[in-house]
């Protein structure tokens, strides 16, 4: 396999320019891309397209492991950087990038970060093992994706690290472990997302998706750990949707076993889909997944299969849509269990925790954790509940 030589390019695009760049321009079908570091800044109403090795990765192609860094400045820039190409297909591999777009002093800054290729992974291809920074500040929406923007085919996903941290006062992301849709028999990878909340930061948020916003067909969802770290010390509205493997999952997909950990605001924690459309009754699977909302009123789904609840104190005022009903969203008709760990409370043992469980009007079980935490159970009657159902 021909090798393609290492370059290190460092470059300021001025203010007004449209142009695509290339860590290997000249890639012959099945070469290797060399291991490049490409600096670029750019100035104020630039579009750029910065893509670690060529526009396509064919055959058995394989990208080069690149470190790729996007610098912003003024305002109204489009920026999207790909680690290896645009699309991908045939047994084409992704390299293993560090691609990390900054936009922290300026405004209305939207970038787009792939560790593999914004287009479509099809056939057989892998992607790589990718770390995705992004580092945003005024009024800006951004996105990172691990690998590509579709995944079709046998596709595999990388097992990514995505890190946004929103660094001044106002923005967004949208993290997606590997792709915006995965289907057929394409696999998502085992990634690890986190969105950080800078000490500067007043507004924002985002979603986090271990996989995916729609995972059809045969797709499978990866073991993702989702998770939001505050820095800033102080309430601000940040809220968070965190999906452990899809917004939609759709025809026979299968979730992944994953860990979602909010952060201190009012967020959405799913294990592993909001939405689900099964061919049939029960084709759609999910993953054994770990749910802790941290602080703030939090709404949890565990979705489909036996998931753990975890509820640390000053865990807020929380519910759970679906304790033990998560298979039955899917049509499924096997028996789950999920369990509530309070460990952290410190209860004695049972019989303490059950005094403290009774019907809200609506015959909602709640859980008075403490005078300020507390669980509801939507669809649960509080004589339901058993010492089984809990982790004290
Ligand atoms: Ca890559
Ligand atoms: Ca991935
Ligand atoms: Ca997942
Ligand atoms: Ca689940």
């Amino acid at each position: 396999m021909r090798r393609l030589p290492d370059d290190t390019i460092t470059l300021t695009l001025p203010s007004v320019t449209f142009d695509t760049l290339f860590g290997d321009p000249d890639f012959p079908v099945n070469a290797r891309g060399g291991n490049d570091t490409i600096t670029v800044s750019v100035e104020g109403m630039t579009s750029v397209n910065l893509i670690g090795d060529t526009t396509t990765l064919l055959d058995h192609s394989r990208g080069g492991n690149d470190t790729l860094t996007v610098k912003i400045a003024a305002s109204l820039n489009t920026v999207v950087v790909d680690g290896d190409a645009q699309s991908m297909s045939g047994d084409a591999k992704g390299g293993n990038d560090t691609v990390t777009g900054d936009s922290t002093n300026s405004l209305r800054n939207g970038f787009s970060l792939f560790g593999d290729a914004e287009c479509a992974m099809s056939d057989h291809t892998q992607g790589g093992n990718d770390t995705v920074i992004g580092v945003f500040g005024g009024r800006s929406a951004n996105t990172l994706v691990g690998d590509g923007g579709t995944m079709t085919g046998d596709a595999h996903g990388g097992n990514d690290t995505l890190a946004a941290f929103q660094a001044n006062q106002d923005g967004s992301a949208a993290l997606y472990g590997d792709a915006f849709g995965i289907t057929d028999h394409a696999r998502g990878g085992n990634d690890t997302l986190t969105f950080t909340i800078g000490s500067n930061a007043q507004n924002g948020g985002g979603g986090l998706y271990g996989d995916a916003g729609e995972l059809a067909g045969d797709a499978s969802g990866g073991n993702d750990t989702l998770t939001v770290v505050d820095l800033s010390g102080h309430f601000n509205y940040e809220s968070f949707t965190m999906i452990g493997d899809a917004y939609t999952m759709s025809g026979s997909a299968h979730g992944g076993n994953d860990i979602v950990a909010g952060g201190a605001y009012a967020d959405y924690i799913v294990g592993d889909a909001l939405h689900y459309n099964p061919a049939a009754p029960g084709s759609i699977t999910g993953g054994r997944d770990v749910l802790n909302g941290a602080g703030g009123n939090d709404e949890m789904w565990g979705g489909p299969n036996n998931d753990i609840f975890v509820f640390d104190r000053g865990s807020g005022q929380d519910l759970i849509h679906d304790f033990n009903q998560g298979n039955t969203a899917v049509g499924s008709t096997a028996v789950e269990h999920d369990l509530i760990d309070v460990h952290d409370y410190g209860f004695a043992d049972w019989t303490a925790l059950k005094s403290l469980i009774s019907d809200d009007p609506s015959g909602n079980a709640v859980i008075h954790l403490t005078g300020s935490d507390t669980i509801t159970l939507q669809g649960v009657h509080a004589a339901d509940l058993h010492a089984t159902d809990f982790i004290v």
